[in-house]
């Protein structure tokens, strides 16, 4: 035999928009597989797709058209019936062979004839359906086809599933091992019980089942250890990215200054925006979203924190940032953007009291020209409030794309976490160490790796992991 005819065979049926597609695109993190569409009869072709462990074909999956006219189609297979020991398969072969199977049955046939030679059928049920006559001929014609059946509820994270219906049903016809699996609401656990419930079916392919469960634990392990990375590179390079105000001797007057400070800030805001984004867009790669769909959905995203301008007031609201920072006058522009003083920063000044009146004067700005003229220009930098902002948006998205099956059409849904303020302070604190190394933020530019930068960088990650997944 050869390797191709030996992988394991998984023939995906189900009537029309049951979400047979949907569930190939899941199990193969492929959001461009085929063609999803809320209208009947999408698929049209059998489409195949390996599944890989270790980068070794292990599964070959194949997604097939829906079954419309079952009841219709189990009367024609009943009336082949010559003879009464004619058994399930011989008729379904019968059928395959007839005019009808090329004509009006041409859909149910192309699927059927992939059952025939299945080591497994995934039969695919829309767990908001109720179970009608027509599920229970598609299912009689299934088990004619002589395979062994897995039923595989999807819509189960819907309100409306009518999970118990089905199983009562499915055990009534002997079908006592069935899959819960949504392919759009993600979850891990159930993804690995289902494997465990093609291996109770397939025994003889258990050790490519057993590879692939493994596999796709691994790669969950390592997206969300990648993600937290990512999270903590962000959160990095934005602590220590510094811009520098032209000296104070270019400019002659007030205006001029505040004018070149704009310019500043408007430089810093446009440097971590980009940051910002590169790193949403790696935190999806790390995930596997690496088609455009995603990408394009992320751009959609306008609810919620994430859809807003990470220098907006709504950003720091939506953060939890005003609560903090607001109480200390000052406090709350330092939040955003901090006017750097050597080791001290404005905000984180203004934050712990009277040090900007007593050592600066009494408002910011007249802290501004006092630095500016003991130093000759000013820095800028992200406060504390925007790390706070890039932290929770970006974990926000993590979290999101955990639980995001690759079938997932919709933009993404966000669910805003509420950080809690022993995480906060330890993130920040766990930051403080940047703040002090500009040469070690990778905002605009790409720099020598350093020790101190790696290590800050696993160590904060470590932290923020525990965040994304509870
Ligand atoms: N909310 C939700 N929508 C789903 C789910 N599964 C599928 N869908 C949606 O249901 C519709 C049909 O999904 P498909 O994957 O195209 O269904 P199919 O069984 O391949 O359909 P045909 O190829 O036409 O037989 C699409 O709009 C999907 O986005 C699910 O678990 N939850
Ligand atoms: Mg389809």
């Amino acid at each position: 035999m050869s390797e191709k005819e030996d992988i394991f065979q998984i023939a995906v049926v189900g009537h029309t928009n049951a979400g047979k597609t949907s569930l190939m695109r899941t199990l193969s993190r492929d959001a461009g597989f085929g063609e999803v569409s809320p209208s009947p009869a999408t698929t049209r072709e059998v489409t195949s797709i390996a599944l890989l462990a270790d980068g070794i074909p292990r599964a070959d999956f194949r997604d097939t058209p829906g079954l419309e006219d079952s009841i219709g189609l189990l009367e024609l297979v009943d009336r082949l019936r010559t003879d009464r020991r004619d058994d399930g398969p011989s008729l379904i072969e019968r059928f395959l062979g007839s005019l009808e199977a090329a004509d009006r049955y041409s859909q149910e046939a192309k699927a059927l004839r992939q059952a025939r030679i299945a080591d497994l059928v995934l039969y695919v049920i829309d767990a908001r359906d109720r179970v009608l006559p027509r599920h229970l001929d598609e299912l009689e014609l299934l088990t004619r086809c002589g395979r062994p059946v897995l039923p595989v509820m999807n819509f189960v994270s819907d309100d409306t599933n009518r999970n118990e219906e089905w199983r009562d049903a499915l055990a009534r016809l002997g079908l006592h091992a069935t899959a819960s699996f949504d392919t759009v609401i993600f979850d891990a656990d159930d993804e690995r019980r289902l494997f465990e419930s093609m291996r109770v079916l397939a025994d003889d392919h258990a050790e490519a089942i057993d590879a692939l469960i493994e596999d796709r634990k691994r790669r969950r392990r390592r997206s969300i250890d990648r993600a937290a990375n990512a999270i903590a590179e962000l959160l990095v390079d934005s602590a220590a990215y510094v811009v520098v105000v032209a000296p104070s001797d270019e400019a002659k007057d007030d205006d001029e200054i505040r004018y070149q400070q704009l310019e500043a800030e408007d430089s810093l805001q446009a440097a971590l925006r980009k940051h910002e984004r590169f790193a949403h867009r790696t935190i999806l790669a790390d995930f596997e979203f690496t088609d455009e769909d995603p990408e394009a959905a992320l751009l959609e995203c306008t609810e919620g924190r994430l859809g807003i301008d990470l220098f907006s007031k709504e950003a720091l609201k939506y953060s939890g940032v005003g609560a903090t920072a607001g109480a200390a006058g000052g406090a709350a522009t330092g939040a955003v953007i901090d006017l750097a003083l050597g080791g001290m920063s404005l905000g984180a000044a203004a934050g712990i009291g009277a040090i900007v009146g007593g050592l600066l004067g009494s408002t910011a700005g007249q802290g501004r020209r006092l630095y500016r003229r003991l130093r000759g220009g000013d820095e800028l930098r992200a406060g504390d409030g925007t790390l706070q902002v890039l932290l929770a948006r970006s974990l926000d998205l993590a979290r999101a794309l955990c639980s995001r099956g690759h079938a997932d059409t919709r933009s993404i849904a966000i669910h805003e976490v509420v950080l809690k303020d022993d995480f906060l302070k330890t993130v920040l604190e766990t930051l403080r160490s940047a703040r002090s190394h500009p040469s070690w933020s990778r905002v605009d530019r790409v720099g020598p790796d350093s020790q101190g930068r790696t290590a800050l960088i696993k160590r904060l990650a470590r932290t923020i992991r525990s965040r994304i997944v509870d």
